[in-house]
């Protein structure tokens, strides 16, 4: 399957077809540059990539596509264990991409390294891998996702899922070659990499990438087509400056946690613009949105994209109703959703009905207009803090580990800036401060993930059973 056409299109391109990290590659560049890692990597089982935004790891990602080879991103920041969990789990065979990357990396794993040149060019000939195409249900991508407990789980996505997704998303939002599309997110998630870096490549605009998502590399970059988390957007809204620049761009879009009303309204002000809010997962790519030639309401995801259903259910599994106001678990099914986790079948039905649909673990209200609202996460034990999602039963489990720790329960707390924040209450057994155990989780994790702040009590609220009352931590 031709999951990145307008690539491989090879029509109209520019000589900064994409910019990242000061440099500017026009589109055949790139395509032969992957072209000549698809050639090395062909046959591998898996690659993993260290996904620091560049245009050595853009390039190893796209020459894994080609090569039909499933791609595992690294955060650049992961910690040993989090790190090792993902290259084992993976079965990755071969890190590519920055030559200082995967030289790091390889230094700490076994695992063989495979640098990226940018000046390499694929071998000539119609055999080469890239020239074929990979089968729609093959795995483009195995990326690492939090739950509730124990380590990440390796969501499989395979090219049809995200060749529908990204086609539904172009409909959606009237995205065309004509568009320069702009932002600074992560490459290891599916903001940042499947709609940020692929939607580029599928649809043939032009991409800048931020390196930081910062306001003032937002106003200068001058694009049309802006992805940010809300962090993003609430930090662009509290800068006028950043904020009147981008009144010149077409769309603005926002996802991967709530967009809160205020900041929607702000933006609004400042930009002229009513952004774009669209809902997803790692598991089900993005499922909805408002629409570039609809209504853009606060507070709301919108319809269902093309090729995807949704259904409400109540607690006793029954439809409730499109009022508006009746809350449901959200459930979906269609095209751009993953195949599995990888080697865990129990968590893949688990996470899936009898009748095939997928609970997304999110609570939810549909109108009868059939636009959705977002409310909620049926578990307090996944956190999304500045977009990144975060198991608290991870970050528990490492700091237990640390010997000055009997016992630890972390919440995402309401935090203006990050949506929700890391805060672990710990019961410390010696003496240990909350920076020691902050920077003990983030070598063991990724950044993100560590706490932002620790609270060392003599005990933790409890429920009969022996639960630990969260909702009470959150409240005291
Ligand atoms: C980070 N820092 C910390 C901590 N965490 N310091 C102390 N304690 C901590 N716990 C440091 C950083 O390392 C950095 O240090 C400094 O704080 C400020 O960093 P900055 O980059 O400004 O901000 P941030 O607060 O760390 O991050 C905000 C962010 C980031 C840039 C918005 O959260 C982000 O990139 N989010 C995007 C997440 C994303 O793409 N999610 C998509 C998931 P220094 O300056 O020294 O480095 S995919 C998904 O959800 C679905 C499919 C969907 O719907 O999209
Ligand atoms: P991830 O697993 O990192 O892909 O995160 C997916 C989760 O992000 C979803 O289950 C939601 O909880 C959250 N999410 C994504 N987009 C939105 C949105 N627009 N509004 C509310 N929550 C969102």
């Amino acid at each position: 399957m031709n999951l990145l056409t307008a690539l491989q299109g090879g029509c109209g391109d520019a000589a900064d077809a994409l910019r990242i990290d000061g440099r500017a590659l026009s589109r055949e560049q790139l395509l032969g540059a992957a072209g000549a890692v698809a050639a090395r990597v062909a046959g591998a089982a898996a690659l993993a990539v260290p996904a620091r935004p560049t245009a050595e790891t853009v390039t190893a990602v796209v020459g894994g596509l080609l090569a039909g080879v499933p791609v595992v991103p690294l955060p650049p920041d992961a910690g040993v264990l989090e790190r090792a969990h993902i290259l084992r789990d993976s079965g990755a065979e071969l890190l590519v991409g920055e030559r200082s990357a995967v030289e790091a990396v390889a230094a700490d794993h076994e695992i063989a390294a495979l640098p990226v040149d940018l000046a390499e060019r694929a071998p000539a000939g119609p055999t080469h891998p890239g020239t074929g195409a990979p089968a729609p249900e093959r795995p483009a991508f195995v990326l690492y996702t939090s739950g509730t407990t124990g380590p990440p789980k390796g969501v499989r996505i395979p090219h049809r899922a995200i060749a529908a997704d990204l086609d539904a998303l172009a409909e959606a939002w009237a995205w065309t070659p004509e568009d320069t599309l702009v932002h600074g997110l992560p490459l290891f998630h599916v903001h940042g990499l499947v709609l940020g870096v692929l939607g580029a490549l599928r649809t043939g605009c032009k991409l800048v990438h931020t390196g930081r998502p910062t306001p003032a590399a937002y106003a200068e970059a001058a694009g049309s087509l802006y992805f940010g988390v809300p962090t993003v957007w609430s930090r662009i809204a509290a800068d006028q400056d950043a904020a009147r620049a981008l009144a010149g761009a077409r769309l603005l879009v926002s996802g991967s946690a709530p967009l809160p009303v205020p900041v929607f309204d702000r933006l609004a002000l400042l930009t002229g613009h009513h952004p774009v809010e669209r809902y997803g997962m790692t598991e089900t790519l993005i499922t909805l949105s408002t629409r570039a030639d609809g209504e853009r309401r606060p507070g709301s995801v919108g319809l269902p994209v093309a090729g995807v259903e949704t259904r409400l259910v109540g607690e006793d599994g029954a439809p409730v109703p499109a009022d508006g106001e009746t809350v449901g678990d959200l459930q979906v099914r269609g095209a751009p959703l993953f195949d599995g986790y990888l080697g865990n079948p129990t968590a893949t039905a688990e996470a899936h009905t009898a009748d095939g649909w997928f609970r997304t673990g999110d609570v939810a209200t549909v109108g009868p207009d059939g636009f959705h609202r977002i409310v909620g996460r049926s578990s307090v034990d996944v956190i999304k803090s500045g977009g990144f999602k975060i198991g608290a039963g991870e970050v528990e489990a490492a700091l237990r580990d640390h010997p000055a720790v009997a016992d630890a329960a972390v919440v995402g707390a309401p935090d203006p800036d990050l949506g929700q924040a890391v805060v672990a209450f710990v019961i410390p057994d010696g003496p240990v401060t909350g920076e020691q155990l902050t920077a003990f989780v983030a070598e063991r994790l990724s950044v993100h993930k560590r706490p932002r702040r620790v609270v060392l009590v003599d005990e933790l609220p409890r429920n009969a059973m022996g639960k630990v009352l969260k909702k009470r931590l959150l409240e005291g």
